[in-house]
């Protein structure tokens, strides 16, 4: 069976949706392949943080009631080391604020609006396939509901994260990686919990970094620094809570809420970026292309914003045949993403305990921490990363 459409997407995360969404909103028709359920893709416990520039897109493209209303706007965050914690008011510092919001809630409001206007979202396909990339009249081959079935298209969007088949499509020799794997991985656990800090915490510890977050007044997110190949039987949820406390813990008697641990999970740290970002009609967006070590709360944002630039450039091609959108797409989203790639790197170096790590770089650390408390230049540095720039 053939579907004809003018952009095929291949993945159904924030990416995706957003790019759905958004050339919806110009005009153009574009079909989503999911190869989960809507309710895995809608379940899928991911990041928290959304910056300035994430929410303004969201609430201007009309995505944004949920988000505004149950979305909780943060005027900073909490660095804590040396058991004393430093408030980081962002707000006072460069005039931006963050959002906390799942990424799962982020999703729903997606493909709702996407359901809603009548957009096509196939979820549970197979063995997808790309075809064609480079004649100018690619096409997607993949199976649902056990039928062999080709979507035929103008542009291929693939936003199918770091594990999707899209980027794995590009012959090797046309493109090069840049990547950095980090000696240790995140434990994460949702919990029902009342969140105990009305911030962020990150905590540099000398038993590795902890990470206090929430999702609503009543859920707690948590991460733990622990081995790369961590196995999550070693850790019931007493030894995390202990953990936790341990590594969170503050000279003024500050301690954690503990609840019924609703989600845990390991998340691997690495850092990678694919140039370019594109290959004949196939682009990348979010995953796909590039990953962070979540430090940074980069991830989905770089998604958003990669999707926002690829949105304006098609529908430049499509409606107008300009194609310098296009040929630009990949060099224009690699200035954010490699400013990305160096804040969350630096902010993962900066707050982890490395295996080898010597007293002079424990030192280092510490002194750059207290240069951040202690100066509002650097203070100031590091708040307009964490909030993130303006969309170009
Ligand atoms: P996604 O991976 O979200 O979406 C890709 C979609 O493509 C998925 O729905 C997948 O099912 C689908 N897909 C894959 N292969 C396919 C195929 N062959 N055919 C069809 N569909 C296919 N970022 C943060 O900022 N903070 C965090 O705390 C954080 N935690 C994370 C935890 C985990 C376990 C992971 C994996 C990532 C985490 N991230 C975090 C990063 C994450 O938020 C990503 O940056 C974000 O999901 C990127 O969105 P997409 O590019 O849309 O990719
Ligand atoms: C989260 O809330 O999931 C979160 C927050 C900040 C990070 C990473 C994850 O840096």
């Amino acid at each position: 069976m053939i579907i004809k459409t003018q952009v095929g997407i291949v993945g159904a995360g924030p990416a995706g949706l957003l790019l759905s969404h958004l050339l919806h909103r110009r005009g153009i028709e574009s079909v989503i392949l999911e190869s989960r359920s809507r309710s895995y893709v809608e379940h899928r416990i991911r990041a928290g943080v959304l910056e300035h520039a994430s929410v303004k897109l969201l609430v201007d493209s009309g995505v944004g009631q949920r988000l505004l209303s149950e979305g909780m706007e943060h005027r900073g965050i909490q660095l804590r080391f040396n058991r004393r914690r430093h408030l980081l008011d962002f707000r006072a510092l460069v005039g931006r604020t963050i959002t906390i919001y799942g990424q799962q809630e982020v999703v729903k409001d997606l493909i709702a609006a996407r359901l809603q206007e009548g957009g096509q979202i196939l979820f549970e396909v197979n063995d997808v396939r790309l075809e064609d990339l480079v004649t100018g009249d690619p096409s997607v081959r993949f199976v649902r509901d056990g039928k062999e079935m080709v979507l035929r298209c103008q542009i291929v969007a693939g936003c199918d994260g770091f594990h999707g088949v899209c980027r794995s499509s590009i012959p090797a020799g046309a493109f090069k990686v840049f990547e950095r794997e980090y000696p240790f991985a995140w434990l994460g656990i949702l919990a029902e919990a009342a969140p105990a800090s009305s911030e962020l915490i990150y905590s540099y510890d000398e038993r590795g970094f902890a990470l206090f977050s929430m999702r609503s007044p009543r859920i707690t997110r948590l991460y733990l620094q622990v081995q790369p190949d961590e196995d999550l039987a070693n850790w019931p949820d007493d030894r995390v809570w202990d953990e936790l406390q341990v590594r969170l813990q503050c000279d003024d008697g500050w301690r954690l809420n503990e609840g019924p641990v609703l989600e845990k999970s390991l998340t691997t740290m690495r850092s990678y970026v694919i140039e370019p970002m594109q290959y004949g009609s196939l682009f990348l967006a979010g995953d796909a292309a590039h990953i962070v070590p979540p430090t940074g709360a980069k991830g989905m944002n770089l998604a958003l914003a990669d999707v926002y630039v690829l949105s304006e450039a098609i529908a430049e091609y499509l409606k107008f045949n300009k194609r310098e959108g296009l040929e630009g797409y990949s060099n224009r989203c690699l200035r954010r993403v490699w400013r990305a790639e160096h804040f969350s790197w630096w902010m993962t170096s900066m707050l982890h305990r490395f295996a080898d790590e010597d007293a002079f770089q424990h030192r280092l650390q510490l002194s750059q921490l207290e240069y951040i408390v202690n100066s509002p230049l650097a203070a100031a540095s590091l708040a307009e990363n964490y909030t993130g720039f303006p969309l170009e």
